[in-house]
């Protein structure tokens, strides 16, 4: 699904702004809230989290439905002999999509686009979209919540003591598998766009082939293949008429070709690098049947010339060995919850670039687009994480939601593929498979098809993991078969509580099993929960300097290793969370506040990468 586009043959509207909104609960929402005006809404803000806009009720607190409500009309004389589409960036977590009364369709998942053709749906004037969104979590969705109503009191609560059944008192909640809060609503941007009734449906690029070695500013013979896909009427007979122009960094044109597919030989190719981004753009031309200008379309897809590989329990870019520093990401910050936020993006990124840090990952999810777009720019290195949060056992048996992992896969790929700061994707995170016999055959017959399938749908062909989570690695069955081992491991932190000479000990004796294993390894996450402001001479936890010495420790026994290909902390900023015992206004393990304050392991880190090339 290409992201929207503004150019001489189409034209994109931001139904952005802000909306109107009621929440509903756990019931059906009424039908009358899809067909007539909302009664009495609030406002809310698009794109945006709903839970921490409104003051009056507690969003925190949803459980179920919310209808969001807009209107809007569009020039006739634009959309005219047009496709109109009406594309959700993401709509978190399940979505039903009412226009002018009529149910468009219904959409399962919150951290992927998804899309309507309205072109018979438009009317002259006002049109009335409305969106009911579900923020409900349990066993079938991605991420995973708890099944049912949390008795608050009564059963289930330890230093209570039982209460007879009609006493107990219950409210419905979403009880996330996950720690991070289950920020919901119309988080990315909402639009409407238009293409010729014939149409570009996708592009594709690959690269085939580089020249290895290059210098940076040294350029050398490339061979790219591309792939483009019409969708609409007679797509067969229009094949022969697409046109493909690449154009350097300059707007020159380097090399084209015609047709829906081929492979194109760039004579003085620039290759995309980590910290040295170069990219170039497809300009993918479909012409119409008689040149008539309102049937021809066109896109302009960048992509940059890199080639991604693991070889010799090296992850090579370019045929060069690569070495990750950085961290699991969120998307999470004040008043905007998970909502798109692209001044934040660009803070974020300058913040990357500060820590002399080079990739992240879109740890739980699929980011927001435009987060790639800026990486691909940027020279920012991604690892693409599906929204398989908070996986167990009983899960791997479960047949719709597998169903639905695929779906998930096959979406973020198609969506994601030409953005060459993607380098492997994550089919999940920390999915608990190490009990042993059936349960962790279970998880590898769940997991060895979801990572053949990744493989299938890349045209890239980029590599695959899992993230493991702290486990008996001896009985996890999953994580050796990947590509490379992603590890999330806190000793120091949740074991061995405080002593960092016994985590190094537990690391070391864990990464000589590791050793024998064979392949490339690397921590996906680690790292300690810290409070801006608390210090010691002799740094304990909580404490800045626990955090420091934290990384300075673990990262000394990990820099013995040749094959440890890299180290992504946990986390990049604090992040809010449920509520808990264990959280102070949420997860404090990043290395900068959620207003992104450097703490004193940020300085550190900095330094630290400073030293460590990009390239090994
Ligand atoms: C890991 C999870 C991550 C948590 C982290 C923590 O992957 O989402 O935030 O632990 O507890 O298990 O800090």
């Amino acid at each position: 699904m290409l992201y929207p586009q503004t150019n001489d043959a189409r034209m994109v509207f931001s139904l952005d702004g802000v909306w109107n909104f009621r929440t509903v609960g756990e019931t059906d929402y009424p039908s009358e809230w899809t067909t007539e005006a909302l009664p009495e809404p609030i406002p809310m803000a698009v794109p945006g989290s709903y839970n921490d806009q409104n003051d009056m009720t507690d969003l925190y607190d949803v459980y179920g439905w919310v209808v969001y409500q807009r209107t809007f009309s569009l020039p006739e004389r634009v959309i005219d002999g047009q496709r109109v589409v009406l594309r959700f960036d993401a709509a978190t977590h399940a979505a039903d999509v009412y226009l002018n009364g009529e149910k468009l369709g219904s959409h399962k998942g919150g951290f992927l686009p998804f899309e309507f053709d309205v072109t018979d749906n438009i009317k002259p004037g006002d049109n009335l979209l409305a969106v009911a969104i579900d923020n409900r979590i349990n066993q079938s969705t991605l991420p995973i919540g708890n099944e049912g109503n949390v008795a608050f009191f009564g059963s289930d609560n330890a230093g209570i003591p039982s209460v007879e059944a009609g006493k107990r008192w219950a409210k419905p909640q979403n009880r996330p598998n996950f720690d991070f809060f289950n920020f919901a609503g119309l988080n990315r941007h909402v639009e409407l766009y238009t293409t010729p009734r014939t149409y570009i449906a996708d592009v594709a690029v690959t690269t085939k082939s580089i020249t290895e070695g290059l210098n940076e500013g040294e350029t050398g013979p490339a061979v790219i293949g591309y792939m483009v896909t019409l969708g609409g009427e007679s797509t067969d007979e229009r094949g022969d008429r697409v046109t493909v122009t690449i154009q350097d960094e300059n707007g020159d044109t380097v090399a084209t070709a015609t047709g829906t597919r081929g492979e194109i030989t760039l004579p003085a190719a620039h290759l995309w690098n980590p910290g040295a981004a170069y990219l170039y753009t497809a300009h993918v031309a479909l012409a119409g049947p008689a040149e008539a200008k309102a049937e021809s379309d066109e896109y302009d897809q960048t992509f940059g010339v890199r080639t991604v590989e693991v070889k010799d329990r090296k992850f090579l870019i370019n045929g060069r060995p690569f070495y990750f520093k950085g961290f699991g990401k969120h998307e999470d910050s004040y008043f905007h919850g998970r909502g798109t936020d692209q001044l934040l993006n660009v803070k974020d990124v300058s913040l990357i670039h500060w820590l002399n840090a080079n990739s992240f990952r879109t740890s739980h999810y699929p980011y927001a687009e435009n987060m790639y777009d800026l990486c691909d720019r940027e020279g920012i290195v991604i690892i693409d994480e599906t929204p398989a949060v908070g996986m167990s056992w009983p899960q791997y048996t479960n047949k719709p939601l597998f169903e639905h992992h695929q779906q998930v896969i096959r979406d973020m790929i198609a969506r994601d593929k030409n953005h060459p700061s993607v380098v492997m994707w994550s089919l999940a995170n920390e999915p608990w498979y190490d009990q042993g016999g059936e349960k962790s055959e279970n998880a590898l017959k769940y997991f060895t098809p979801l990572y053949e399938l990744a493989h299938e749908e890349d045209p890239q062909n980029r590599p695959v993991t899992i993230v493991c989570c702290q486990n008996d690695y001896t009985k996890d069955l999953v994580t050796r078969t990947m590509d490379v081992v992603c590890l999330n491991r806190y000793y120091g932190w949740y074991n061995l509580s405080g002593d960092l000479d016994a985590a190094c000990y537990a690391l070391n004796y864990e990464l000589d099993w590791w050793e024998k294993i064979g392949k490339p390894v690397m921590f996906t996450e680690y790292g300690a929960d810290t409070m801006e402001g608390v210090h010691g001479t002799h740094g304990k936890m909580w404490s800045e300097e626990y955090q420091r010495d934290y990384f300075a420790r673990i990262d000394a026994e990990i820099d013995k290793r040749p094959w440890f290909i890299g180290e992504q902390l946990w986390n990049f900023a604090d992040f809010v969370t449920i509520q808990g015992t264990m959280r102070v206004e949420g997860n404090r393990k990043g290395i900068l506040t959620r207003d992104r304050q450097p703490k004193m392991a940020a300085h550190f880190l900095r330094g630290r990468w400073a030293a460590i090339p990009d390239f090994g």
